[in-house]
């Protein structure tokens, strides 16, 4: 019985070496990102908001942001890159995507969240490869 489980377990390993690997990035670059509401404070200052609000990667990485909010229901838009992706509480989720384009770009939220939504903005800093 355990010389069966074995084998099978070798099969699937083998398979899983025979079954060809489509690379089409250099490397993988993680970045945790939180969304919040923006909120003035007394001294007029806002925050919250996309934090990180800039991301530099190089032309060529495979970029997966993994993104939580901390409240209510915002959407990460980055138009550029034709990325949608609904961001609610208590779920997280990952948007992933070939930084291909050098250039600066920018991601906002494409849900009215808060008084200060239009201000819910970040910047994809994409390098050329060198
Ligand atoms: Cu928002």
């Amino acid at each position: 019985m355990q010389k069966m489980l074995l084998g099978i377990i070798f099969s699937i390993f083998a398979v899983s070496l025979a079954i060809p690997h489509t690379v089409v990035a250099d490397k993988q670059v993680d970045i945790n990102m939180t969304a919040s509401i923006i909120k003035k404070g007394t001294d007029g200052k806002l925050t919250g908001g996309w934090t990180p609000k800039k991301i530099t990667v190089t032309e060529g990485d495979e970029v997966v942001i993994h993104l939580k909010s901390l409240d209510v229901e915002h959407v990460f838009l980055l138009p550029d890159y034709k990325i949608e992706k609904d961001v609610n509480p208590g779920a997280a989720v990952e948007v992933r995507f070939v930084a291909d384009k050098a250039g600066i770009f920018y991601f906002q939220c494409g849900m009215e969240c808060g008084p200060y939504h239009k201000n819910m903005l970040g910047q994809l800093i994409v390098e050329k490869k060198s």
